[in-house]
């Protein structure tokens, strides 16, 4: 694979292990120019923490968007992630049709909700804005949550694999040509990620491990794309990403003080070996 340049817009949580200070180190370890945009500046992630700092810049993106348009810069890739709200996800559809190289790739994790609820600051217009960005990508990752508010199937704890076929047609109709759909469960001791590419539907699973973990979702996303931009077929950079982020849970299970993120460093080894 040659050497790409990938821009990843997505807030810079201060401390937190998710968004930014994952997605960096992660796509740099699989091998890509990795250039970002921060949406946001925040002391912490907003999962658990109380009284965080919240900087939105979005007013930056267009002023940083023609810097780079006068410098002639392209991505090759463009991965977004938690983005500050709905006037900013304008903005990162304007700029990606500014820079993105001519047969570039969008992926969208529309970072917005888990655990059947939006994250906080979040609403339902926010919602419909990432929808928008969603058509405009040609990969996205949602976990179920995030899946129900772009599709408005009901959310359920509980599910069989055709409430999943029901939410991956309907995600795929809104435009992406390939659909990673995150925490898919049909039994209590597992857990796994859906595929639908083309028409058609691959479902990886893995033992699911007892702990609410922050972050998780940035990593395997960030996962999945250095996979599939080293060439990996959707499936197997699916699986690659999934088996990086169990290890990554498995490296924090013994320090319940670290709450806040999982420990993602120590296995950048082994996605490297498994990506290359
Ligand atoms: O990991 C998703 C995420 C990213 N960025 C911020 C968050 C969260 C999840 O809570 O709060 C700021």
């Amino acid at each position: 694979m040659s050497y790409q340049r990938i821009l990843t817009v997505q807030d810079i949580s201060c401390l937190g292990q998710c968004s930014l200070t994952a997605a960096l180190p992660i796509l740099s370890a699989c091998g890509f120019e990795t250039c970002i945009l921060p949406s946001a500046l925040l002391s912490t992630h907003t999962g658990g923490f109380s009284g965080y700092t919240f900087r939105d810049l979005t007013d930056d993106i267009p002023r940083i968007r023609q810097h780079w348009q006068k410098e002639g810069i392209r991505f090759d890739a463009v991965y977004t992630g938690y983005l500050a709200g709905a006037r900013q996800i304008d903005e990162v559809l304007d700029l990606i049709g500014a820079l993105l190289a001519p047969g570039g790739m969008v992926a969208v994790d529309p970072a917005m909700a888990d655990h059947g609820r939006l994250y906080a600051g979040f609403d339902e217009a926010f919602a419909a804005a990432m929808k928008k960005l969603c058509a405009a990508a040609d990969i996205i990752l949602p976990n179920i949550t995030e899946a129900c508010f772009l599709t408005g199937v009901p959310y359920r704890e509980t599910y069989d694999p055709a409430y999943i076929d029901r939410i991956l047609k309907k995600l795929t109709e809104i435009g992406a040509k390939t659909v990673i759909l995150t925490g898919v469960s049909y039994h209590p001791s597992t857990t796994g990620v859906a595929v639908s590419e083309k028409g058609r539907r691959f479902y990886y699973a893995h033992k699911r491990i007892d702990r609410i973990c922050h972050g998780t979702g940035d990593i395997y996303a960030s996962a999945f794309i250095g996979a599939y931009l080293n060439g990996k077929p959707a499936p197997e950079a699916a699986k690659i990403a999934a088996e990086y982020t169990v290890r990554c849970i498995e490296n924090t299970l013994d320090d319940p003080d670290h709450w806040y993120g999982v420990k993602f460093e120590p296995a950048l080894g082994d996605l490297i070996r498994a990506v290359r």
